[in-house]
Formats: structure tokens, C-alpha cells, sequence
């Protein structure tokens, strides 16, 4: 492998872990807690999972370590999106299992639950793994989103656990991962398998955490980076004075990745997509808000500003939404076929007013072309639109653009306005992990070890205190079932991990809340700088605005 300099320097740090775990594994004893319950619906989670459910939280202290000396053969996969990290999860992993018994063995199956199917693996040993601590990606063994979740395919797993000797499977994935994997545990448990399941909360969008788990990793690092950016691009605007930058960045439906990057930026603008659900925000409203920011700037001179745009937010403006189910019904079946067929922009133009209600043909008449043409033209395998893919930089700045027309041509705004577009996304998701997520990331590992030397199943892997210095961190494990709730997913009760949204009443959007009228009519940047690996604590080790807001309370 060829090797930068920093790669080097990154692969001789050591990552800090929790205090607890420190003293060595022959020192490492496990307090039991209470017995948990589900967050909602017990009686439905207990009832699908009469094996698992209930068990105790546990937390790791000094103490003689009681857990049975038996050979651990463990299997790791990692599951979705790349996340900065990754790579330390199983580094930690690996050295706890082989600090315990150097016969132990660690299988990471490739690819994603995918390679756990299909029996593609690799078996770990110091000189592969010592090329990958510290760095960032997932290419020490891949990744992919295919879902490991029937009976068919548990009983697969089983299978190849079996003709291995696996006695555990660590996934490392978001919500939905660890939905599977503690569906994975009960199957293992009640078909007596001997197989245990650990989970690790992994994704950049920060949705993966309840009062059990602070935070998943890789959103340290990913907010940095796109922060570092945000904050280059705003230092630029601020010199040149003549841009505005619409700046969308990734995060799925939520929005804490957004509200992470203002926090850290202070930019003009920041939409928060779960305030526009809240507020029923219209697009004609939004564009409106921001439009009065520029107003408000150009009066004094400044046109020039920076607006974040959090990925997921056309989703979750009301008129927005029905407008996509209507496509979706009118594009239903081979109801594709006639419309594709039609040779002209012009023609399909009007196959479309003639299938969408007034309502929603005032609101996609309102669009850009570039973005009406984007709603018919890439759908996903099933048909329907992709919104992850509607460029929705582009569609407020050129819906705010028509705004300030029309004040213009009412006589109350005389500014300029050009725009720049950029989308923040893949940049941050394999960065090399900041200090943070290095130490916290090979602290999940390590502790996942230790979760099942002692034997739990269905447990996730839980560092908390994490605003406080590692030496201070509490590592421990939660039954994943304790997370759970019943929900709707397509026509059918699942029972899932709650997503977590950005909460309106949270601290950090109410920090947001109370300086964004200042932040929008002046210019209040704040540049933070490329993430430090080196340096005084204070500026390497520190994690998120948000965590630091919500350990206020
Ligand atoms: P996970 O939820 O799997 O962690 O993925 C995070 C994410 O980066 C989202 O922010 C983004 O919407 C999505 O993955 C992009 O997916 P893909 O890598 O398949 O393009």
C-alpha cells in the first residue's frame, strides 16, 4: 500500500479508550443494571422477542474478570453508508480478542451482509490490520446495503457461522443494521445456536441516538469536514463579496447534520428540515425566509451570504411530498411506458398537467425545468422519484432568485444576487476519523469484545459521557430490544429502532434558534479550520457542538 505521511503518523497512534477498560482484560469485570423495557409497545416487542428481551443493561469496572475462557471465533461485517471510523471499530475488536486469547479468531466478511450470505471472508491478522488503524473508508473489508432480515436468509448465516465455529457476529451499521441484528440474535437464540450478535451504532447522519447512545460514530468526523469546508467556502464569500453559496449537505431525513455545521459556522441561512415539517412550511414560504436574509443583507451592502440546505428537506415540505405520491401514482405500472414515450418536453408537459391535481400542478409549475425534468426522469428500480437526488441547492436558489424579482420589481430590494452550488457528502464520509472518533470508534470495538466474552446476545455496544475526556467515558452494553418501538414500514407493524430526528425542543436547535436572526443579517462566520490530529486536547480531541449543547442541560 503506498502511504501519505499522515497515514503513517496514523497508524502509530493509540487510540484513548474509556478508563474502565484500560487495566488490562484479566481486570475488566461487568456490573449488571436493572432489567430493561422497550421504549414503546412492550408488549409487542417482548412477544416477538420472548428470547432477548428485557435483559439487564451492563456496564464494565475494575474487577477479576469472571467471563469463561473459552475459543472465540467472531465474525464482523459492516453495513451501509461509510462512516469515518469504521476501520478502528475492528481494530479494537481485533485486539481485545486477541489480548484475551491469541487462539481467538476474527472472520470480516466481505462486502456487507451480503458476504455473510454468500460465505466471502478474510481472516484478520496483525499485518492486515495494522495497515488499516486509524484511517478512514471501509475498504478493509467493504461495505453494502443489503438487508440481512428473513428467516431464509438467518438460517443461511447459521449455516455458515457453523461450518466456521463462529460463536459471535458483530454489525456494525445504523438503525436499520441493528434492527436486523438484534432480529438475528432472537433467531440465534431461539433455534439455540450458540451464536452471539453485537451491534455498533455507526452512520454520518447522526440519527442512530436515544438516551442510551450519545451518538454514532462518524458524525464526529463528517461534520468536521464538511465544517472545514463550509468554512472555507464562507471565508472566500466573505473576501470576494459578491456570491451567495447554496451549500446542500448529505444526512438523510434528518437534519443533524445541517444544525451540526451551522453550529460550527454560524452561516446566514440553515433550513432545518424537521422545523419545516413542523411549521408546514410551504416552498413559497421558504424561499420567502430566505429571501428576506438576502434583502436584509443587500440593504447594508452585503450580497453576499451562505445558506445550508440539510438533504433531505423537500421531503418534508407537505405540498412537496403529495406532489411526489401524484407522480408516483401517475407513472404507476405501464402508465411509464406512455409518457416516456412521448417525444417532446412540451407533450410531456401536458400528459402531466392533465394527470396532477391543481394543487400540486401549482406547485411543480413554480419548479425550475432542470428540476421538473429531474422528477420524471430518475426514478428508482420501483418508479419512483429519487429525492435524494433532486438538486434542492438549486431549487431555493432559484425560487428565492424569483422572489427577489419580484421585490425588485415592487421597488423594495435593489441588490445582486448570484449564486454558487455545491453538495457536501461523499467529501466527509471517509475521511481519516478525527481523534474522536478514532478513540470512541476502537473503544465500540474493544468493548464488543469484551460483550461477548462475556456472553450477551443482542446487546449494542454503548460508550457514553463522551463529552467528558476518554479517560472518563462509561463503556458498557444495552439491549437492542430496549430501543424498539413498533412502526408502520411498508403496509406492516415492524418492530424498528426509533429513528432520531432533530428535536425542536433539543438544545442545540434552540442555540440555533436564538442566534440565527443575528447570524442572517450579518456576517458572522466562524471558520473552523481541517481537523487536528495533533495538538493540545482542546483542539484535537473536542467532539461535536451538539453533544456538548445536549451535556449542558
Ligand atoms: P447510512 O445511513 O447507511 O449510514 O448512510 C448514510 C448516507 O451517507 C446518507 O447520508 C446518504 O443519504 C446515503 O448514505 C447515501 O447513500 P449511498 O452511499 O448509497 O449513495
Amino acid at each position: 500500500m503506498n502511504n501519505s505521511s499522515l497515514q503513517k503518523a496514523r497508524y502509530e497512534y493509540s487510540p484513548k479508550l474509556p478508563g474502565m477498560l484500560r487495566h488490562g482484560i484479566s481486570e475488566i469485570c461487568v456490573n449488571e443494571g436493572a432489567e430493561t423495557q422497550s421504549v414503546a409497545d412492550q408488549d409487542k416487542i417482548k412477544a416477538l422477542f420472548p428470547n432477548t428481551y428485557g435483559k439487564k443493561e451492563i456496564t464494565f469496572q475494575k474487577g477479576q474478570n469472571t467471563s469463561e475462557a473459552k475459543k472465540q471465533v467472531v465474525g464482523v461485517i459492516l453495513s451501509g453508508g461509510q462512516a469515518p471510523g469504521g476501520h478502528n471499530v475492528i481494530c479494537g475488536l481485533y485486539d481485545a480478542l486477541k489480548a484475551t486469547n491469541k487462539a481467538n479468531v476474527l472472520y470480516g466478511f466481505k462486502g456487507g451482509p451480503s458476504g455473510l450470505i454468500n460465505d466471502d471472508y478474510l481472516i484478520f491478522d496483525d499485518e492486515y490490520i495494522d495497515q488499516y488503524r486509524n484511517t478512514g473508508g471501509f475498504d478493509i473489508i467493504g461495505s453494502g446495503r443489503t438487508k440481512l432480515e428473513t428467516n431464509e436468509q438467518f438460517a443461511i448465516v447459521a449455516e455458515v457461522c457453523k461450518k466456521h465455529g463462529i460463536t459471535a457476529i458483530v454489525i456494525i451499521g445504523g438503525d436499520d443494521s441493528n434492527t436486523n441484528a438484534a432480529v438475528l440474535a432472537e433467531y440465534f437464540a431461539a433455534h439455540n445456536t450458540g451464536v452471539q450478535v453485537i451491534g455498533c451504532p455507526k452512520t454520518i447522519d447522526g440519527d442512530l441516538k436515544n438516551e442510551d447512545i450519545e451518538c454514532s460514530f462518524g458524525f464526529d468526523t463528517a461534520t468536521k469536514t464538511y465544517s472545514e469546508l463550509i468554512g472555507n467556502i464562507a471565508r472566500d464569500c466573505n473576501s470576494a463579496k459578491k456570491y451567495w453559496h447554496f451549500i446542500k449537505v448529505m444526512g438523510r431525513s434528518a437534519s443533524h447534520v445541517a444544525l451540526e455545521c451551522a453550529l460550527k459556522t454560524q452561516p446566514n441561512i440553515c433550513l432545518v428540515s424537521e422545523e419545516v415539517a413542523a411549521k408546514k412550511m410551504s416552498l413559497s414560504e421558504i424561499a420567502d425566509y430566505i429571501a428576506d436574509s438576502v434583502e436584509k443583507r443587500a440593504a447594508k451592502g452585503m450580497n453576499f451570504g451562505v445558506a445550508i440546505i440539510p438533504e433531505g428537506v423537500v421531503e418534508f415540505v407537505p405540498e412537496f411530498s403529495t406532489l411526489i405520491h401524484e407522480i408516483n401514482e401517475l407513472l404507476a405500472g405501464e402508465k411509464a411506458d406512455a409518457f416516456n414515450a412521448l417525444p417532446t418536453w412540451g407533450e410531456k408537459y401536458t400528459f402531466i398537467e392533465n394527470g396532477l391535481t391543481k394543487e400540486s400542478m401549482e406547485v411543480f409549475a413554480i419548479l425550475p425545468v432542470a428540476i421538473q425534468q429531474q422528477l420524471f426522469l430518475e426514478r428508482d428500480p420501483h418508479g419512483n422519484v429519487q429525492v435524494s437526488l433532486i438538486e434542492s441547492e438549486k431549487l431555493f436558489s432559484a425560487l428565492v432568485g424569483d422572489k427577489l424579482r419580484a421585490r425588485k420589481a415592487a421597488g423594495t430590494y435593489a441588490g445582486k444576487f448570484s449564486t454558487l452550488h455545491h453538495f457536501l457528502g461523499y467529501e466527509g464520509r471517509c475521511a481519516f476519523p478525527s481523534n474522536f472518533d478514532a478513540d470512541y470508534c476502537y473503544s465500540l470495538g474493544y468493548n464488543a469484545f469484551m460483550l461477548i466474552q462475556y456472553g450477551y446476545n443482542g446487546y449494542l455496544s454503548k460508550v457514553s459521557n463522551l463529552s467528558a475526556p476518554a479517560s472518563e467515558w462509561v463503556a458498557g452494553g444495552m439491549p437492542i430490544t430496549k430501543m424498539m418501538n413498533i412502526e408502520r414500514r411498508h403496509g406492516e407493524d415492524k418492530p424498528v429502532i426509533k429513528k432520531a430526528l432533530v428535536e425542536l425542543e433539543g438544545a442545540p436547535f434552540k442555540y440555533f434558534e436564538s442566534h440565527r436572526d443575528e447570524w442572517a443579517e450579518d456576517t458572522c462566520f466562524v471558520y473552523p479550520g481541517a481537523i487536528q490530529y495533533y495538538g493540545p486536547a482542546e483542539v484535537c480531541d473536542i467532539t461535536t457542538v451538539t453533544l456538548a449543547l445536549e451535556h449542558q442541560k
